[in-house]
């Protein structure tokens, strides 16, 4: 068994919830949708219409190759904070604890945020093999949303994230046992505050840990039960624009678990940073206006960089 280091107590790790209701409760309805399923172009579009959000089942990422680096990111962290600590900072990629982005923000969390393989702590191939594979379900994914909205081109999305200069990251998170008297006590702490992801596609995988919350549209906190087969499925804020507010970018958020530590490994899928970001015009119905100033990839990012965590950063470029 890999035994876990306990980090350093959390001087203000409460997070505001600034959106969303605090009504909890475990949610039965996010949706499962089965990439084989010949349905499946439909019932993504109905959940990313809904939620922004879903369980992605027989996606084809062989267990191995997730069980691999799910051991690589478990023996990090596991190191010594000192030999973690020269993986860092995570600014733009490394090893981050507590500090999550550049203004403030914290969470009971540490992680490691790659994109090639500059992380000599962790095996280079199994990041590659992992990398590899997630990647062609999330072009299959976003291709079956482009077909599911009646989208000519279908590698419309698919064609960004696999441009050279695609702007992708791979984010290994470990949430630890929350051991202090607020845990104790039985109040869950914030690992990771709530948020949108900017990008335009995220495939989150996570051990059977719960802790992973959404905003519903009706503006309450779900939990989402954990499936460590499967992927979520989580709808960015450039994807929203990119689809005139068709789908979703979802709110989210992760609680820590005073029982067993979380770990999970996401993927985000980003276009080109020199990529405008518009609404794609064959999906405009006729008359109907963009909701948002066209922005590149690369301003939307400088502008989330100077964000806090929980803002709604797609505010900034919404038509007034
Ligand atoms: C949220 C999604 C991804 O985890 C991430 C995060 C990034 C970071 O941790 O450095 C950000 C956050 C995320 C959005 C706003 C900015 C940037 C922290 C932060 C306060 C890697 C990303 O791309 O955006």
């Amino acid at each position: 068994m890999v035994v876990l280091s306990k980090p350093a107590p959390l001087d203000d790790h409460y997070a505001s919830i600034k959106t969303c209701k605090p009504r909890i409760s475990v949610f039965k309805g996010i949706p499962s949708i089965n990439l084989r399923d010949p349905k499946a172009k439909t019932l993504i579009i109905q959940a990313c219409q809904e939620f922004g959000f879903f369980k992605l089942l027989n996606h084809g990422v062989p267990m191995e190759t997730i069980a691999r680096l799910e051991a690589e990111a478990l023996s990090f962290f596991n190191l010594p904070r000192s030999v973690k600590a020269k993986a860092g900072p995570p600014n733009p990629f490394g090893y981050g604890t507590k500090g999550i982005g550049p203004n403030g923000d914290v969470g009971w969390i540490e992680y490691l945020l790659i994109n090639t393989d500059q992380n000599p702590e962790i095996s280079r191939s199994a990041v590659k093999d992992y990398v590899m594979e997630v990647k062609a379900v999330a072009y299959e994914v976003v291709e079956l949303m482009a077909e599911g909205l009646g989208i000519e081109r279908r590698d419309v999305w698919s064609q960004m994230l696999r441009e050279e200069e695609s702007d992708w990251c791979l984010r290994l998170n470990h949430y630890p046992i929350s051991q202090d008297l607020q845990a104790l006590s039985g109040r869950k702490m914030i690992g990771f505050g709530e948020h949108t992801d900017p990008q335009i596609i995220s495939l989150l995988k996570s051990n059977n840990t719960s802790g992973l919350q959404i905003c519903l549209k009706d503006g309450t906190w779900v939990s989402v039960p954990p499936d460590h087969t499967s992927f979520f499925v989580t709808v960015g804020d450039a994807l929203q624009v990119m689809t005139n507010g068709r789908l979703k970018s979802v709110r989210h958020r992760v609680m820590t678990n005073s029982l067993k530590p979380r770990i999970s490994i996401i993927y985000f899928g980003g276009p080109p940073l020199s990529e405008t970001i518009r609404p794609l015009p064959s999906l405009m119905a006729k008359g109907e206006e963009s909701l948002y100033n066209e922005f590149t990839w690369r301003e939307y990012k400088a502008s989330a960089y100077k964000s806090r965590l929980g803002d709604y950063r797609l505010g900034l470029f919404e038509k007034a």
